[in-house]
């Protein structure tokens, strides 16, 4: 359950725009951009795991919200699921693993250069809004 499963936030301002992180790690990753998240600890639901990722990483507080439909594959067998999530409190810092984040609005999608995963996990949540 919830095995190799890396969870994303799309994280949505109050404006409509969402936030990209750029990565600085791993070498093969870093400069591409991504829905801030990580790897779901055993015992540990997506949400929380969504949660945790986005307290560690961003240093806010934030819920999950729906689920964006479909799952995408990403190296070592690891799978990517994507939330959206609602930010409750605090301004998005990039604390650890990442070195740049930019709030997009809706033109300004696809002006960032994100990692190969993310790339149909956005596509799936321009889909629903
Ligand atoms: N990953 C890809 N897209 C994302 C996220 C959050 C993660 N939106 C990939 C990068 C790493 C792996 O998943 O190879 C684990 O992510 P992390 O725990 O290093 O953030
Ligand atoms: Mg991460």
């Amino acid at each position: 359950m919830n095995e190799r499963i890396v969870v994303g936030a799309a994280l949505y301002d109050g404006g409509g725009r969402l936030l990209a992180a750029r990565r600085s790690a791993p070498p093969e990753l870093a400069g591409g951009w991504e829905l801030p998240g990580g790897k779901v600890e055993p015992g540990e639901s997506c949400e929380g795991a969504l949660v945790r990722e986005l307290r560690e990483e961003l240093g806010v507080e934030a819920v999950a919200g729906e689920r964006v439909p479909g799952e995408w594959p990403l190296a070592k067998g690891y799978a990517l699921r994507v939330w959206t999530a609602r930010l409750v409190s605090g301004e998005p810092e990039p604390l650890e693993d990442h070195d740049a984040l930019r709030w997009l609005t809706p033109d300004e999608v696809w002006t960032v250069d994100w990692l190969a995963a993310d790339v149909p996990a956005v596509k799936a949540l321009l889909t629903m809004r």
